[in-house]
């Protein structure tokens, strides 16, 4: 196994099934990761240690994911000079309004980028985006994804214009 690159924390086990799409991104970009369930509020010190070490581990992205009172992407971004992407988890009573909220509403000098709620799939995106200005190879692959894109698009037209 190589080193991983990118780092996937969420605030609980509940939260991967909004993560999973990011792991997913990043498996089919090959590219390394570890995921590991870290709680700013049941596991603190975990939390701490964990953003302290992940750069001198080789990790150059971290997404965090977490929902409601969702301080693990900026308390995380507080203690690490590595980018930070949070995803805002759907959470039960505010569907995630509050997730994103306290995830986006970060005080001037501690940036984290926020994807919309629930966008695991561009979480993992923008983590090769970012990695792809020093590992040159992502270009190409995001260049193929992007036309991949646009081929579904063609697709939807296609179909389109034989129902018409
Ligand atoms: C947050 O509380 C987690 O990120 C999760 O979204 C939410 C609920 O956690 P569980 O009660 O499902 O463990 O800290």
């Amino acid at each position: 196994m190589s080193t991983p690159l990118v780092s996937i924390i969420m605030g609980s086990l509940s939260d991967w099934e909004w993560l999973r799409p990011a792991y997913e991104v990043l498996r089919e970009f090959e590219v390394s990761c570890e995921v590991k369930v870290v709680s700013a509020h049941r596991t603190p010190e975990l939390m701490y240690q964990y953003a302290k070490e992940a750069r001198e581990r080789g990790i150059e992205v971290i997404i965090a994911g977490a929902g409601g009172a969702a301080h693990l992407p900026g308390m995380t971004a507080s203690m690490t000079t590595l980018p930070v992407i949070g995803v805002p988890v759907p959470s039960k009573h505010l569907s995630g309004q509050d997730s994103l909220y306290s995830i986006v509403q970060m005080p001037a000098g501690v940036p984290v980028a926020t994807v919309g709620i629930g966008n695991g799939t561009n979480a993992g995106l923008l983590a090769v985006r970012i990695l792809s200005l020093k590992h040159g190879e992502l270009q190409e692959k995001l260049i193929a994804y992007q036309a991949s894109l646009r081929q579904k698009v063609e697709d939807m037209n296609l179909r389109l214009s034989q129902e018409l």
